[in-house]
């Protein structure tokens, strides 16, 4: 494939000008500013130039040999790449590559096992959980009987003890094991021994993790918990979905959850880019990148421990750390905003046991993801670090803030994205 081309194309195919002209700016916006959002990234122009496919333009409600449709034969071909690449890759015997993204794997999985009112034991937003677990406007908090867990007060750290205790008071049919601020290794084990312990379903939700579980610097959730939901956008570095992994003894509920109980027709260009997107994972050089994103991450958690900041739990295990600004007099929603005056784009983020609301919030998630597939390393965390702590620190100096843009300009213009 001529790689050359791929950006150009995406571009220059666009004929209605007007968007032609925002794809552009985004475009720009992505090249000249650091994206520290710990769940993006940059995909392959390879991932990018599937999505844009005719593969968009076909019908295929059903699965590979048993659709609803005529003319599906090559689209069964696409489907049956991605599980088969899915399932090597995850080292797992089923898999459903259709869900649209992570909250629709998990409502599938919930159609599959629960009815109306039974009983969920999820991590507590607050503390790192995610929306679709449990929050009262998603449908599990209106469907659902949902009980949460909270880390350790002190440690910032899930507590398995609290976490068994709690299984044994709620008797939840499902116990979740998952989160989108969590920085900590998760242990699927421990999890597996108390769901054993009270007769509950485990879901694992690896969304935030699965690149890194994918290249091996995460231990795997896979053949532990009885279901594993993930995203294939976050570190896993492929198309915006979602996918669903269990034993194949559940392949029946599961596939009949997301088709027809939770969605239509299937996203075939996505599901096309999906395949792409675990082919580039199964390579060995994704194992070196998922190393990298945790030795990035870990660097740069420790140049801002340097500076005085409090890290949540002290530290970090994998791609995404949290920063309590609560010493520095400035909230999340602050420091987020004037960080991204500065070009440096990362998100407000509730702490645990935060007493300011989640518009407001007492942190900031920092995430390596998206500047490690660019390249940067080491030498650049501490520039990060630096320009964070600088931009911080003179947050009400208009001129202290564009001269951290233009370092900003000037070290992504090092490590250019979907410039050949
Ligand atoms: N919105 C994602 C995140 O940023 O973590 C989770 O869905």
């Amino acid at each position: 494939m001529d790689k050359k081309n791929l950006i150009n194309h995406t571009i220059s195919n666009v004929v209605d000008e007007e968007m032609q002209t925002l794809i552009k700016k985004e475009l720009d916006r992505q090249r000249s500013q650091l994206i520290l959002i710990a769940s993006e990234n940059f995909t392959s122009q390879e991932v990018i130039k599937t999505m844009g496919s005719v593969m968009t333009n076909k019908y295929a409600e059903g699965y590979p040999g048993d659709r609803y449709y005529e003319g599906c034969a090559i689209v069964d071909e696409i489907e049956e790449l991605a599980i088969n690449r899915c399932n090597k890759l995850f080292n797992s015997n089923y898999c459903n590559v259709q869900p649209h993204s992570g909250v629709q794997a998990n409502t599938a999985v919930f159609l599959s096992i629960l009815n109306c009112g039974d009983k969920i034991l999820s991590m507590n937003l607050r503390d790192g959980g995610h929306l679709s677990h449990g929050h009262k406007q998603n449908l599990t908090g209106r469907y659902f009987d949902i009980s949460t867990y909270s880390v350790d007060p002190e440690t910032e750290v899930i507590d398995y003890e609290n976490v068994r205790k709690l299984a044994k008071i709620s008797k939840p049919k499902l116990i979740i094991a998952g989160a989108s601020s969590y920085s900590r290794i998760i242990d699927y084990k421990k999890f597996r021994e108390i769901a054993d312990e009270v007769g509950a379903f485990l879901m694992a939700d690896i969304a935030h993790v699965a690149g890194l579980i994918a290249g091996g610097v995460h231990p795997t959730s896979v053949g532990i918990a009885d279901f594993t939901t993930a995203t294939t956008h976050k570190t896993l570095r492929g198309p915006r979905g979602g996918l669903i992994i269990s034993d194949k003894k559940y392949s029946g509920i599961i596939n009949k959850s997301v088709f027809p109980g939770s969605q239509g027709g299937p996203l075939m260009h996505v599901i096309a880019a999906k395949a792409v997107c675990f082919k580039e994972a199964l390579d060995p050089s994704f194992k070196e990148y998922a190393k990298k994103i945790v030795d990035n991450s870990k660097a740069l958690c420790n140049f801002m421990k340097e500076k005085g900041y409090r890290i949540v739990s002290g530290g970090t295990d994998n791609h995404l750390f949290l920063v309590d600004l609560t010493n520095k007099g400035i909230t999340g929603y602050e420091a987020a905003e004037v960080l991204a005056s500065a070009g440096i784009i990362l998100n407000k983020n509730v702490i645990p046991y935060d007493q300011l609301n989640p518009n407001i919030t007492s942190g900031i998630r920092i995430g390596t993801p998206a500047v490690t597939t660019q390249g940067m390393g080491i030498e650049e965390m501490q520039k990060i670090a630096d320009m964070i702590d600088y931009v911080i620190m003179h947050r009400n100096n208009t001129s202290a803030i564009a001269e951290v843009k233009n370092k900003v300009k000037d070290l992504v213009s090092q490590f250019p994205v979907y410039s050949n």
